[in-house]
């Protein structure tokens, strides 16, 4: 066969412009790739959701790659389990209800899992900003990476969903973004972010799925960032809470769109 590298440019472009057009208007738009982002995919994905990940970054994963302190490991525990075994992922009994998991096929397989069940995923996106019509978020602002990084002036595009989910992590960017730009009016306490405590594995692990819920109309927060919002502890490198807080948002949105 003689290769044309027109042809392999034509490909690749004609094929990530169909997918960047299909997702214009969707069910669920979610911001950050890593654990939480991935597990809500899956299961919003599975459940038959139209649903669109966007993630800044080269590579998906967020900070679970590097387990704790550069150690590639991961702990979960008992409760997550039936989540990693869903994913197929292995695990290896370290003590009574501690599972540990090589980070490296966690994260690739929680990938997989989630593009084969029907997520598509945006490497290399940003969320800079949110589309919000009467009081509800109905859509997100995205720019490449590398415009932002290289500090160019150019303007964004702009998607519609039906629910946003905020999986950013530690920075919370969607709910910061709508506070910076309308004031205190998020579903906490204050209106504003509560912000994280400090580390606390056990609290931190059951707080992040109670958090796991609306911040403002039409955004709902998973991972890290639910309890950036509402003031719960960080909880280091278990990772169990990430899976259950995705799998928990998943179900919320999906009882909420449907009806
Ligand atoms: O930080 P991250 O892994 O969030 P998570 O899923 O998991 C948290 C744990 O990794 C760990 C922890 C466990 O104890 O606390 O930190 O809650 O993944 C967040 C992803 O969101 C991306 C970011 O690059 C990362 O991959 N992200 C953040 N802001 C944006 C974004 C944005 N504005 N647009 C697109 N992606």
């Amino acid at each position: 066969m003689q290769l044309d590298d027109v042809i392999i440019s034509r490909a690749i472009i004609d094929s990530w412009t169909k997918d960047l057009l299909d997702s214009l208007e969707i069910d669920v738009a979610i911001v950050g790739g890593g654990p939480a982002g991935l597990t809500a995919g899956y299961y919003l994905s599975k459940k038959g959701l139209k649903t669109v990940l966007f993630e800044r970054n080269l590579s998906i994963g967020g900070g679970m790659w590097g387990g704790g302190m550069m150690y590639n490991k991961c702990v979960f525990q008992q409760e997550s389990k039936p989540i990693l075994d869903e994913f197929g992922i292995r695990t290896e009994e370290y003590q009574d209800g501690y599972f540990l998991t090589n980070s490296l096929e966690t994260v690739t397989s929680l990938c997989s899992g989630a593009i084969k069940a029907g997520l598509k995923i945006f490497n290399l996106i940003g969320v800079e900003d949110v589309m919000i019509r009467q009081e509800q978020v109905t859509g997100l602002v995205l720019n490449w990476t590398a415009v932002t990084m290289a500090k160019l002036h150019i303007d964004p595009l702009t998607i519609r969903a039906k629910a946003v989910i905020d999986s950013t992590g530690h920075a919370a960017e969607v709910a910061a973004i709508i506070v910076r730009k309308i004031g205190k009016k998020l579903l906490t306490e204050t209106g504003e972010m509560l912000g994280e405590k400090p580390m606390w594995a056990e609290v931190g692990e059951r707080t992040i799925v109670e958090n796991t819920k609306e911040i403002y109309p039409g955004v709902f927060v998973a991972g890290m960032s639910a309890n950036a919002v509402f003031g719960g502890p960080r909880m280091g490198p278990i990772f169990g809470g990430m899976l259950l807080s995705g799998k928990r948002s998943a179900e919320i949105i999906a009882a909420k769109l449907a009806g």
